[in-house]
């Protein structure tokens, strides 16, 4: 079997709050279909893909919360992408809001599925890194309430042998936090699909523009790097509901190199052949593991409050 996947990443741009499920599917399919034309076997969207980046804002009416969720997947409006993929033969990734209903309970969850060429969901993972806040911060250009609308994921970290290789799935704060990586790494991940939506700005404070694309890119390259792994980290764009969103969705080979950007805010695809077996080397030498990391003495070395001291 060929270690080498072709793999998309479809970066959107902006989804207007009132955008129907219909237009944006539109968009996935037109996507899907042009990667399917240039040879791609998986392609990968954004985090919450389907609809606009809603945590922006402090929606009282929980219907209309509930508006952007999806209570199964496929659904109706969605069974289409499954059923095009499966005819096309192309993986996919996909970043939704989930809602579900578990022992009796309702519960919201920012989701990624991974879907094989047969069309078997094979992956599920919730996110675990929820950034900003759960109450209102008047103090903020704009609202990130996503400790409000989301509960911690509750599924972990997880690596899946699947399209020839070990994938695995993290969600847009997820990427800046090296233990996320760690524990795929440590599964021998040789792929990290990762969604993001990420403001240009800090809405709290001021930080630069170009300070904020270079930690977007630091997390990726380094994550990959230190684990041996691609990265294939694909954004949601542009101007999108009065708040600019970053884009420079970018494939990642396993020496931390990046092998394909997107240039635009808008909906772009971009196309590498990444081969699996590129990280072998540094599983093998750098980052073997088993002979050079020393997880015995980590505890030791720092007493690991979780907390830094307040000044
Ligand atoms: N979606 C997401 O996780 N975005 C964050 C920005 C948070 S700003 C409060 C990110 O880490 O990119």
């Amino acid at each position: 079997m060929s270690r080498i996947l072709t793999v998309a990443g479809a970066q959107l741009g902006p989804i207007e709050r009132d955008e129907s499920r219909a237009s944006v599917v539109k968009r996935l399919l037109d996507l899907m279909r042009r990667a399917n034309d240039r040879g791609a076997d998986v392609i990968v969207y954004p985090e919450l893909a389907l609809t606009t980046f809603f945590p922006r804002w402090a929606i009282e009416d929980q219907a209309e919360v509930d508006s952007f969720f999806e209570r199964e997947m496929p659904g109706p409006e969605t069974a289409v992408l499954f059923d095009e993929a499966k005819k096309l033969g192309i993986g996919f990734h996909l970043g939704y809001a989930e809602l579900i209903e578990e022992d009796g309970i309702l519960h919201r969850y920012n989701t990624a599925i991974l879907i094989d060429k047969a069309g078997n969901t094979v992956g599920k993972y919730r996110k675990i890194h929820l950034p900003g806040h759960a109450e209102i911060e008047p103090e903020r250009q704009f609202q990130h309430l996503e400790k409000r609308f989301f509960e911690v994921g509750n599924l972990g970290f997880k690596v899946w042998n699947t399209m020839g290789g070990k994938m695995g799935v993290l969600i847009c704060n997820d990427r800046r936090w090296p233990e996320a990586f760690r524990v795929l790494g440590l599964q021998g991940v040789e792929m990290v699909m990762i969604g993001y939506n990420t403001p240009t700005l800090n809405g709290l404070m001021f930080e630069p523009p170009h300070l904020r694309s270079f930690h977007n890119r630091l997390s990726m390259q380094a994550g990959a790097y230190q684990n041996a792994t691609w990265v294939v980290g694909v954004a949601k764009a542009g101007n999108e509901g009065d708040v600019d969103m970053m884009g420079e969705s970018a494939i990642v080979a396993p020496t931390g190199e990046v092998v394909a950007l997107c240039s635009t805010l808008e909906d772009e695809l971009m196309i590498a052949d990444c081969d699996l077996d590129a990280g072998r080397y540094l599983k093998d030498t750098t980052f073997k593991f088993s002979a050079h990391r020393r997880p015995e003495h980590y505890g030791l070395i720092v007493e690991t409050t979780g907390e830094v001291e307040p000044r």
